[in-house]
């Protein structure tokens, strides 16, 4: 069956951005008779230094952010990564098949360490070999992300494929691990910074005016939609005439994906208006989806045991379906049986 696995990390609290390029999208498979396991990935965030107490609360609040946009404990396995230890383990294994030229041309290492790459902790330079084992720990065949995660996915289906091919041959393990498939899909598959057009939208970005965070107060999101950065035009005819605008394309392809409207479909209602007249309106838009999103994350933060309980549950079943398949690749690596 094809099963689609994808992580988030607690890193901060959940941006617009990933509500739209990820979560929304993980919500939307749960019905298309395909398995799904998305997970909490607290193992990949200490890859940058994480305050402790910070990170068991961010922990939580990611996992009330799945459940209050609609990701369901019976439809889908929800768990935090370090509950099931199989993701570190075959992390090594997969590290041992990774080349490091592969790892060389990541340019999310490259962003995330910054000029200083020396002093970045070995554990961001080898996040593609943690990322591959998440998927291929569970065989998973599709994995929903947003634009940015495109080239660690290639990665990992490099890595399925060098490990089929090292490990495979006598016993028919050939094609052992599937290639993972990459879900790059929707109006917009990169939401942009409020302040820079060229930036994604990022929760760990110092300036908390240039994101939606899906627990922003109704003033909050108007607030920071008036002032995200814009130019003096007018909103075009067509969506071509956005296509060297990168702020205006931004705030036009948020407010399609939050309606479910193609971007001509928007700029038929506000072509010839500035954006003191869409401003507004989007505003209108994003308080509608998020608010009920905010409330219910709220909620939900007030018995973080019941949290911890659906965590706990579904790191249970995340066990259960990955250990066959690492004892599977312990045999083929040729380490001794259990
Ligand atoms: N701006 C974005 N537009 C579309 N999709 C996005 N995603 C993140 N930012 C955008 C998608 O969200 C999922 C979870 O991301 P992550 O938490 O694993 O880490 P990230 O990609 O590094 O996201 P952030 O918000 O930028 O976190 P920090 O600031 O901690 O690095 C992924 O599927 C991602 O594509």
């Amino acid at each position: 069956t094809p099963r689609v696995f994808s992580g988030v990390q607690p890193t901060g609290k959940l941006t617009l951005g990933n509500y739209l390029g990820a979560v929304k999208r993980f919500d939307e498979l749960q019905g298309s008779g395909m398995e799904t396991i998305y997970c909490v990935v607290d193992m990949h965030a200490i890859t940058q230094w994480q305050d402790p107490a910070e990170l068991t609360r961010a922990t939580r609040l990611v996992t009330a952010s799945f459940l209050a946009c609609g990701l369901d404990p019976k439809r889908s396995i929800l768990f935090n990564q370090s509950a099931v230890p199989g993701h570190a383990e075959l992390a090594w294994i997969l590290s041992c098949v990774i080349r490091i030229g592969w790892l060389n041309r990541m340019t999310q290492f490259k962003d995330k360490a910054g000029k200083n790459r020396e002093a970045a902790s070995a554990g961001l330079y080898t996040y593609p070999a943690l990322m591959a084992a998440d998927i291929l720990l569970y065989k998973a065949t599709h994995v929903p992300v947003g634009d940015d995660q495109k080239q660690h996915l290639e990665l990992a289906r490099d890595t399925a494929a060098k490990f089929n091919l090292d490990y495979g041959a006598p016993g028919g393990a050939a094609d052992f691990f599937p290639l993972p498939e990459p879900l790059i899909e929707g109006t917009v598959t990169r939401v942009m910074s409020l302040r820079d057009g060229s930036k994604k939208m990022s929760k760990s970005d110092p300036s908390d005016m240039s994101r939606i965070n899906l627990t922003d107060d109704a003033d909050t999101i108007a607030q920071k939609i008036r002032k995200a950065k814009t130019d003096p035009e007018p909103l075009p005819e067509t969506a071509e005439g956005l296509a060297e605008r990168p702020e205006a394309r931004n705030l036009v392809g948020i407010f399609a994906a939050l309606t479910g409207r193609g971007v001509a479909d928007v700029l038929g209602e506000f072509a010839g208006q500035g954006f003191s007249a869409f401003k507004p309106a989007l505003a209108e838009v994003a308080v509608s989806v998020l608010a009920p999103i905010g409330a219910e994350m709220a909620r939900l933060m007030d018995d973080p045991a019941e949290i911890d309980r659906v965590l706990a549950d579904g790191a249970a079943r995340a066990r259960a379906v990955s250990e066959p398949l690492l004892e599977e690749t312990r045999r083929l690596v040729g380490f001794l049986p259990r």
